[in-house]
């Protein structure tokens, strides 16, 4: 029986000797090298190799060394083969950091005095406290969950959207489609941490801003087609939306000839909000193998496929 990891070097280089010292009758295999094809039953990577199960016929996990699956064709993934994705702590204090910096980014006007130093303006807005600034997360789980407690902890007015019902302290928490309109029409700060499904691709559209209050500001660091990209741009000319910091683009890398590159209402970074920790993955990462092999197989990090997620 063993285990493929598909991923960095870096990652290999802990995950292997943890792997054996914890589970020594587990074969460890760091592709491309597989071992007997026939023996590997669970694959950890952030995408699987082409041919699936026709090279590994006798695959029982795959694991998403991220927290999205959407990079995952899974289609091409059997029923009988259990998908699971990353839930560490490390990718999640490192989301928290980065929103939190997003949203003091917004609510300060770093992009208004990033612009004016570029033309040497000494020109003060007025400021507003946390408390007068609404931040609404779309998505309230794994990561969304603790981002939006974070900020309310910093003052912010907080709420939350999701698809089921959540109740959490100082978070005010919508759901459902028929909310969402409620949720929109009292947020300042828009934060997108939804996974990418077929429900949620291209979610950030004009119906979508148009709900928000005038000048609201959008922060994407879930995937790049949750944002409709003509849209966004057309909502910053009108003044509907007055800034945007994207994480994530699509495609990715963000094409140099992209419009988003040049327009000084929006931040780009490189898909850096949030990665998994080598250390912490590494241990859940085992940690889930050796319950799987203690026959447990009801975990909170398994994705159900019926909602994509
Ligand atoms: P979870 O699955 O834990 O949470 C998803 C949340 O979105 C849940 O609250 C869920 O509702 C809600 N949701 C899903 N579909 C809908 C819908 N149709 N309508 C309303 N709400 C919906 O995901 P995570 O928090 O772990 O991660 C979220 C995403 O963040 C990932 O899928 C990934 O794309 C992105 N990400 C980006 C990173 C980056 O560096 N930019 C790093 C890591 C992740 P409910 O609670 O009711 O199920
Ligand atoms: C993830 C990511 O999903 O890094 O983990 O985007």
């Amino acid at each position: 029986m063993s285990f493929l990891l598909k991923s960095t070097p870096e990652r290999a280089q802990v995950w292997k000797p943890l792997f054996n010292k914890a589970l020594p009758e587990l074969e460890f295999h760091v592709w491309p090298e597989t071992g007997n094809p026939e023996e590997v039953r669970f694959l950890a990577a952030w995408e699987p190799p082409p041919d699936l199960l026709k090279r590994f016929p006798n695959l029982e996990v795959i694991f998403s060394v991220g927290a999205g699956v959407d990079q995952f064709d899974m289609s091409a993934i059997p029923e009988h083969v259990t998908i699971i994705r990353m839930i560490e702590p490390g990718l999640t204090d490192g989301m928290v950091d980065y929103v939190l910096w997003a949203t003091l980014t917004l609510h300060r006007d770093g992009l208004t005095y990033i612009a004016q130093q570029k033309k040497h303006v000494w020109k003060a807005r007025p400021n507003l406290v946390a408390v007068q600034r609404r931040v609404g997360i779309m998505g309230l789980g794994k990561l969304g969950a603790p981002v939006a407690q974070a900020l309310a902890i910093n003052g912010f007015t907080c709420s939350g959207w999701s698809r089921s019902r959540h109740s959490m302290p100082n978070v005010t928490c919508y759901a459902g489609a028929e909310e969402l309109g409620a949720f929109l029409a009292t947020t300042d700060i828009l934060v997108c941490l939804l996974p990418l499904t077929d429900a949620t691709r291209g979610i950030l559209n004009t119906s979508l801003f148009e709900k928000l209050p005038w000048g609201a500001q959008l922060i994407n660091a879930a995937r790049g087609a949750h944002l409709v990209v003509p849209d966004l741009l057309e909502m910053l000319e009108s003044g509907q939306i007055s800034a945007a910091i994207l994480d994530v683009t699509d495609p990715e890398p963000l094409p140099t000839d992209s419009p988003l590159w040049d327009d000084p209402r929006i931040f780009i970074t490189p898909h850096i909000a949030s990665s998994s920790q080598t250390e912490t993955a590494g241990r859940v990462l085992l940690d889930t193998v050796k319950r799987y092999l203690a026959g447990e197989r009801n975990f909170p990090s398994r994705v159900d496929r019926s909602k994509g997620y």
